[in-house]
């Protein structure tokens, strides 16, 4: 269980931000911070510790451990609530706004009075924002941006928030008596990386029991609507959840109904109408007489239209049915073909764990390589330096081995500077198994540069994955804008791989891109670009998104055994044929 440490992870964030805003101490907020994320990262449950227990974890000292202690037995924070008091909710929606920040809306605020969105788009569209200091007619471009992406992820939440609630309730309704099956359909099913709301499935008997339990969850905040069929009932985060009970003999049909997506599900009726039958949750049924075909598995039910079974990531009308029928969907890759993570930090520079438990994490996931790959000195706040790095080689290679399964490799995360170098000279690049480069600064420079800084760090002959691609975080900020057709073509002349980034708020590449690239003969590599042990959970999500890119194992490096591996980072075209 790891959400009571999320809470408290966003209580500890609040108040750093909410410090910053009233002017408080950069310092104290800063340590706020890193407490916050300490504690998301954390591998126990914080509900679980006493104030002992709190201190243990990295950057957790004994005035935030006793705040946290007394929000854990209290459910409340007084030294948030005193801050938070003293602003504005609507000050405190601006901060949200993705490309404002505390300061400039604490600046808004004391200066222009702005306490809301509405009051914000008012106030630049009179132009008022541009008396204030530090504000410029790009600052306004940035911050109508920001509010665009937050309006756009609207009510929808991250796939990892609600994978994390679906299998809570998948869990509690399995083991309700009469369960004859259970799981999460919906666009969750799906993978997408956004969820509107959590879609779960039972086939039973009756309905009553499970109903029941449903609206009395612990999670459940609020019962929407409640009925026989179908109930709906909403989380404390707001999350809407709905809970549809079929009788067994239905479940093929309703999880292929169920899991849409909508356009996909068009198609599918489509294909039952030309051979003469209709679709619907119920089952497959004779047009004519009205007598069922089939309706107890999704295999039978597409095996009727003549299809082989549609993974879910693939349902979203994009050419599945068509491939299926003629007998070339794709073998998709699987989480277990992901034979080692080739983007993953520790504490030397932002990671939350030492090198030693990130390893023994790593070894326990059952990986057969594992790259360490923290940040290079350019990324200033990390400090990176050549000795500490070389030290951390050393470490590396004396911990190789300590394993019997799992070898280590030595890599870096270079900085894709505004020009498109990086950080160090190739000798001592040349030095690295494995170098990962990601852009990290400069976001704006404009299509050309954007797209000439991509391709020229692809030609780097020690650049080996882009990671993050394109930068963005789902929801906050947007994607670089440069021109992929080029970026993926350089990509694939050069033998550069492209990072899919399994963190749940970047999946970066989007499986749209990932597509597209795979079109230009593009390699890529799913990483978890881990910072604590936890994070190494994430795989799966990278991994739904490479699915939903169609991709095979063979499109991912590090799903190869490590000899064909280090062959492709070897960066030679013969070495890659
Ligand atoms: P979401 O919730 O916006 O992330 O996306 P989905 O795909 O989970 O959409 P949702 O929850 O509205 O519906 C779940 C699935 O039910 C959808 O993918 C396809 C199927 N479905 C097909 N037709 C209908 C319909 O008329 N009403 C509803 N509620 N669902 C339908
Ligand atoms: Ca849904
Ligand atoms: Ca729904
Ligand atoms: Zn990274």
């Amino acid at each position: 269980m790891v959400r009571p440490n999320e809470e408290v992870e966003a209580l500890l964030q609040e108040y750093a931000d909410l410090v910053l805003i009233t002017g408080g101490d950069a310092f104290k907020a800063r340590a706020y911070e890193k407490a916050a994320r300490a504690v998301g990262g954390y591998h126990a449950d914080v509900s679980r510790l006493d104030a002992k227990g709190l201190q243990e974890i990295p950057n957790v000292g004994r005035s935030i451990a006793e705040k946290v202690t007394e929000y854990l037995r209290t459910g409340r924070m007084p030294a948030v609530e005193d801050v938070r008091s003293k602003i504005p909710p609507g000050v405190r929606e601006l901060m949200g706004i993705p490309t404002l920040g505390p300061k400039k809306a604490m600046l808004l605020y004391q200066d222009l009075h702005i306490s809301s969105v509405p009051q914000l788009l008012d106030a630049i569209h009179q132009e008022r924002l541009r008396d204030l200091k530090g504000f410029g007619p790009k600052t306004e471009e940035n911050i109508l941006h920001g509010i665009a992406l937050m309006q756009a992820a609207g009510d929808r939440v991250p796939l990892n928030v609600a994978m994390e609630v679906a299998e809570d309730i998948v869990a509690e309704l399995s083991a309700i008596t009469g369960c004859e099956r259970c799981t999460y359909a919906g666009s969750l099913r799906r993978m997408r990386e956004t969820i509107g709301d959590v879609d779960i499935l039972v086939a039973a008997r009756g309905s009553g029991p499970f109903m029941a339990a449903f609206t009395r969850l612990p999670g459940t905040a609020e019962v929407i609507a409640r009925g026989e069929k179908k109930t709906s009932i909403r989380t404390a985060k707001g999350l809407q959840v709905d809970l549809r009970v079929v009788p067994p003999d239905s479940w093929g049909a309703g999880l292929q109904y169920f899991t849409g997506s909508r356009p996909h599900n068009i198609r599918t009726r489509e294909m039952a109408v030309h051979h003469k039958l209709k679709l619907s949750e119920y089952g497959l049924f004779h047009a004519k007489s009205g007598r069922k075909v089939v309706s107890r598995t999704e295999e039978e039910v597409y095996a009727r239209l003549g299809l082989p079974w549609i993974p879910p990531t693939l349902r979203e009308d994009r050419g599945e049915v068509a491939a299926g029928l003629r007998g070339e969907l794709p073998e998709l890759i699987q989480e277990a073909d992901i034979r080692g993570d080739l983007h993953t930090h520790t504490d030397l520079t932002d990671g939350l764990a030492p090198l030693e438990e990130m390893v023994e994490a790593a070894a326990r996931r059952g990986l057969r390589y594992y790259a360490i790959t923290d940040h290079a000195p350019n990324l200033s706040m990390q400090r990176m330096t050549d000795e500490k790095v070389l030290a951390q080689r050393e470490r590396v290679r004396e911990l190789d081995g300590k394993h019997r399964k799992m070898r280590l490799l030595h890599g870096t995360e270079l900085n894709i500077d505004a020009d498109g170098s990086v950080d160090w000279p190739p000798e001592f690049l040349a030095g690295f198994d494995l170098c990962v480069a990601s852009v990290h600064s400069h976001f704006n420079q404009g299509r050309d540069a954007l797209t000439r800084r991509l391709v020229t760090a692809c030609e780097h002959p020690e650049v080996n994955i882009i990671g993050h691609p394109t930068t963005r975080i789902i929801g906050k900020r947007p994607a670089l804008d440069m021109d992929l057709d080029a970026v993926f073509a350089a990509c694939a002349r050069t033998g550069t791989a492209l990072e899919i980034n399994s963190h749940p708020d970047r999946l970066d590449l989007c499986d749209d891109h990932i597509l597209r690239a795979k079109r230009y003969g593009v390699k890529f590599a799913v990483n978890t670009d881990a910072h604590a042990p936890l994070h190494l959970a994430n795989l799966r999500y990278g991994v739904g998104t490479a699915q939903r890119g169609w991709l095979t194992a063979e499109d991912v490096i590090n799903t190869w055994p490590l000899d064909r591996l280090r062959r492709f980072l070897r960066k030679d075209a013969l070495a890659r044929a």
